[in-house]
């Protein structure tokens, strides 16, 4: 599926399938503890402002002169869904096994694949770039297929994959990582292995990311979807979020699922915990994601 039309597919699809109200909602009514709403009217605060100024020209440019990585579509056996299963893998320029590289795992929307990261941002691009101007760390960066089930293509009624997404906490842990680490040269710690996504990625990050924080120090939610858990549950302990290298809120504020973002980060905030919230004039959309992961890549790992 194109992602330009994911969001009128998916409020399209909501609308059909999912039995959410014909009107949206109040903005910043839903209970913290409930089900989370669907898009919802917009409301902004003082707070939802970009924390970072929009990317230099030629950020996003493929460059001749520099040194490139590599993609692969890599084959695993996934223990959890019992079937073989596909990532696509970025190693950065003039990767080698004399070194040990951090790892960068990211999470597409409910619309998407293992292609998705790499269909709307280019992701390998991206991180040439900043990799060549010395602004991140080279890196590997995963980008697996999080709809956990035996048939995981981005086919039909995509909001009947809900609980696929919620299963792939076990394949990203269980069988995603160890792959990565047994055949790739990784530094296989904490402090080296990240987590983020966007939209229904982004609440699995941040749900698998502050649920497991003993694996990941890095975390971001990038327009996170309403599969994110209520911000009591999301972090049960908030001074164990202290722990975090880096914890991560961006939306754009055109996005009708604004709310859920709003809401972490509010929960945040009222307990202290420090984190990043970054917030541009886009929607639910692509340009929104490729500057999240643009910034958010390179405070990684430092
Ligand atoms: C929802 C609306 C949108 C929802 C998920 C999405 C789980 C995900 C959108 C995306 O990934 O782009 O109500 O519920």
């Amino acid at each position: 599926m194109r992602l330009s039309s994911l969001c009128s597919l998916a409020v399209a699809t909501v609308t059909a399938f999912a039995q959410e109200p014909a009107s949206p909602p109040q903005g910043g009514e839903q209970k913290a503890t409930g089900p989370r709403a669907s898009w919802s009217r917009i409301v902004l605060t003082a707070d939802d402002k970009p924390a970072f100024p929009q990317p230099p020209a030629g950020w996003d440019a493929r460059q001749d002169g520099i040194a490139h990585g590599k993609l692969s579509l890599v084959e695993y056996d996934s223990k959890t869904v019992g079937t073989r299963r596909r990532m696509n893998v970025y190693t950065p320029p003039g990767y080698t096994t004399e070194r040990k590289y951090p790892v960068l795992y990211l999470l597409h929307g409910i619309g998407g694949d293992e292609t998705e990261w790499q269909r709307i941002a280019q992701t390998n691009v991206l991180l040439d770039n900043l990799i060549a101007n010395g602004k991140a760390v080279p890196m590997i960066i995963v980008m697996p297929n999080g709809r956990a089930q035996k048939d995981d293509r981005a086919v039909g009624n995509v909001f009947k994959h809900q609980a696929a997404f919620a299963v792939f906490e076990r394949d990203l842990l269980d069988d995603v990582i160890p792959t990565i680490e047994s055949r790739y040269s990784t530094l296989a710690d904490r402090e080296h292995r990240a987590l983020a996504g966007l939209s229904m990625g982004g609440g699995q990050a941040l749900n698998f990311g502050l649920g497991n924080l003993e694996r990941f120090a890095w975390v971001a939610g990038f327009s996170s979807a309403p599969n994110t858990r209520p911000s009591e549950q999301l972090l049960t302990n908030p001074a164990a979020a202290r722990q975090l290298k880096l914890l991560w809120l961006s939306c754009g504020n055109r996005d009708g699922l604004i709310h859920v973002s709003q809401d972490v980060h509010a929960y945040l905030k009222a307990n202290g915990v420090p984190h990043v919230w970054h917030v541009t004039d886009h929607a639910h959309d692509a340009a929104e994601w490729k500057q999240a992961l643009y910034h958010f890549s390179q405070r990684l790992f430092r």
